[in-house]
């Protein structure tokens, strides 16, 4: 049999993690795969160089959860971002000067090494299995449509997770622990590779390189 042509060809650059910050939102139906898919994606981001301090793991009830989810770990990523530079320009304050107004001299280090940064990328992991009512359809089409709608609205790349097996042998195949010879392949790891090449790109495209 030939060999399949499907998958992503590899980026043209290296992938390199260490600058970012990623979160992963992940639903909790159907734990085996998902325990595993969230494994290979951890392993994957650490592989690229992210920071272990720099990786945060949420979880929620159900797929459909997710868009909200995601969408509110982006905006409190930003009021933590923002709490930190005011707590480290108050230090700097009373440490480099005795008059808060005529503050002076070494910028606060609020960018790329701010302890809390925003998240550059978030993975959105999920497992749907279609059962005998029409719940899968609504809730693939929904949060596919919502996880899409987050990404767009708030600049920040939203990865797709979220599998929409019609089996639970494809689920299982899909994050690498399948039944048969056939283990299949940790889609995890694929998802860890988009966020670190999207969160780089989109660095980069905000600063008009290109
Ligand atoms: N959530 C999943 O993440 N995967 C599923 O396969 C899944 N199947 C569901 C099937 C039914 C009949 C129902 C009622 C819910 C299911 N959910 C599933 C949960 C759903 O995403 C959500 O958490 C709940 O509906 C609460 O909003």
């Amino acid at each position: 049999m030939s060999e399949s042509i499907k998958g992503p060809a590899p980026p043209s650059t290296k992938l390199d993690g260490s600058p970012l910050r990623i979160a992963i939102v992940h639903s909790r139906w159907n734990e085996t795969v998902i325990d595993a898919l969230v494994a290979g994606t951890i392993a994957k981001l650490k592989a690229t160089g992210v920071k272990d301090s720099n990786i945060l793991v949420q979880s929620v009830p159900g797929s459909f959860e997710l868009p909200l989810a995601c969408q509110k770990v982006i905006s409190g990523s930003h009021v933590q971002a923002g709490a930190t530079a005011t707590d480290l320009l108050g230090g700097l304050t009373s440490f480099t000067s005795p008059n808060p107004t005529s503050r002076s001299g070494t910028p606060a280090p609020v960018s790329a090494s701010m302890p809390h940064q925003p998240f550059d990328a978030v993975i959105a992991i999920g497992v749907l299995i279609k059962g005998s009512t029409m719940h899968f359809e609504y809730i693939c089409e929904s949060v596919s449509h919502a996880l899409m709608r987050v990404q767009l609205d708030t600049g920040v790349p939203v990865i797709f997770g979220v599998l929409t097996a019609l089996t639970d042998d494809q689920a299982l195949e899909r994050a690498g622990i399948g039944r048969g010879h056939n283990k299949g392949h940790n889609h995890g790891e694929d998802w860890a590779a988009a966020a670190v090449e999207m969160a780089s790109h989109t660095r980069r495209w905000a600063e008009g390189k290109f």
